[in-house]
């Protein structure tokens, strides 16, 4: 197939499967010698290049001695694990020829990664990727199973959980052989699992640029000539009329949750503040309605709001596992905007909204837990109150 042909038809739309009979074919791409000599490589910055995936996770050899790194990926091979090789596009010739060819085609990056499954073993859970995937099995057979599209053409930025619920039945189950090809369109769901032998597949991520990139240049280049994308919103809350055309263009919705975005970006990119600021402690009794409440000095809180609900950011305590976004549903709005905008101690009973006490007690509790609320100067906290 022509790569006019494989574009105008496949690219970002179908799936395109080549069966080719020539077991051997991908062979020198990552010959059966090399394996051992690419891991130990690998393992050299195996932080990020090596993994064993169990169960949809992939596990990093933390800690594991270089000289034990290879006894390391063997151990959970044979426990049935897949062993993931991040990187690899140039590690042997043959290979590294490939991948520039692939280069001059995406005019964008490509990255190859080797998975070494034993028989029987799933990698990951049905997911999808943000990039174009081309699939070579080098040796031994794997059972794919592909659903439509969870995004159209997502970026790295959509990159999420797939909600199986949501999945409905597969498009195509195929089973793929060393020598085959296998394209998968970025956004498509797709899960893959050896079988009855050990397999070794490359996966060739394909980077193609998108216009999503090409505008970020222009708006970059933009700010070089226009004062107007130079301001801060400080300075300049209302946009400067020589860029009023291009904010429109976006709509003044997708401007303010962008705005909403970066504030929540700011604010949740703060250092951690340490646990001593607050005079709140986590063994203290569960908060009363009448409990005066405020503010722990130095917590900045920002609100925002968009279709799935109304979330309040703020940084986190250095010894708090909690997050540091709550999410909550439309109907807590009211709550949440109070507490951000609040300057001094409020009662919990003071907190609005078409909510009951009972919500509101419990709201508090977390935002205590979580450090951005804090009991009132002079609030006696023990039970015997
Ligand atoms: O083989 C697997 O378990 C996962 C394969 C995969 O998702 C891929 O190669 O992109």
């Amino acid at each position: 197939m022509q790569p006019d042909e494989f574009v105008a038809t496949y690219l970002e739309r179908r799936l395109l499967h080549v069966q080719r009979q020539d077991a051997r074919r991908h062979q020198p791409l990552f010959p059966p010698e090399q394996v051992e000599q690419t891991l130990a490589r690998a393992g050299a910055a195996r932080g990020e290049r090596v993994r064993a995936i169990i169960g949809d996770t992939p596990h990093a050899p933390h800690g594991v001695p270089d000289g034990d790194l290879v006894a390391w990926v063997r151990g959970h091979y044979r426990a049935g694990a897949t062993i993931l090789l991040s990187n690899i596009g140039a590690e042997i010739p043959e290979l590294a020829r490939l991948v520039r060819a692939l280069e001059e085609f995406v005019k964008g990056r490509v990255n190859v990664n080797a998975y070494l499954s034993a028989p029987g073993s799933r990698g990951f859970n049905a997911h999808f990727d943000p990039h174009d995937v081309l699939v070579l099995p080098v040796s031994g057979r794997k059972h794919w199973t592909i659903w439509q599209h969870y995004i159209e053409a997502p970026t790295a930025a959509q990159r999420t959980q797939v909600d199986a619920a949501r999945l409905g039945p597969p498009q195509q189950e195929l089973e793929l052989a060393a020598g085959d090809l296998l394209y998968v369109p970025r956004g498509m769901v797709h899960q893959a699992r050896a079988l009855g032998e050990a397999t070794v597949h490359l996966t060739f991520g394909l980077f193609f640029p998108t216009w999503h990139e090409v505008l970020e240049e222009c708006l970059a280049s933009a700010s070089h000539q226009l004062v107007g994308l130079r301001r801060s919103l400080a300075a300049c809350p209302r946009p400067e009329p020589e860029i009023e055309p291009l904010v429109a263009a976006f709509g003044e919705r997708a401007v303010v949750e962008a705005f909403d975005r970066v504030r929540a970006r700011f604010v949740q990119q703060l250092q951690p503040l340490p646990r001593a600021l607050s005079a709140s402690t986590a063994a203290e009794r569960a908060p009363r309605i009448d409990d005066q409440i405020e503010r722990v000095p130095g917590m900045i809180a920002h609100v925002s709001e968009d279709a799935s609900g109304v979330r309040i950011a703020f940084p986190r305590i250095s010894d708090a596992d909690y997050a540091f976004e709550l999410a909550q549903p439309a109907f807590m709005a009211d709550a949440l905007r109070f507490v951000g905008a609040a300057r001094g101690p409020f009662a919990v009973r003071d907190i609005p909204g078409e909510i009951d006490d009972e919500r509101r007690l419990r709201f508090v509790a977390q935002l205590l837990r979580a450090g951005l609320l804090q009991r009132a100067a002079g609030e006696a906290v023990s039970d015997d109150k």
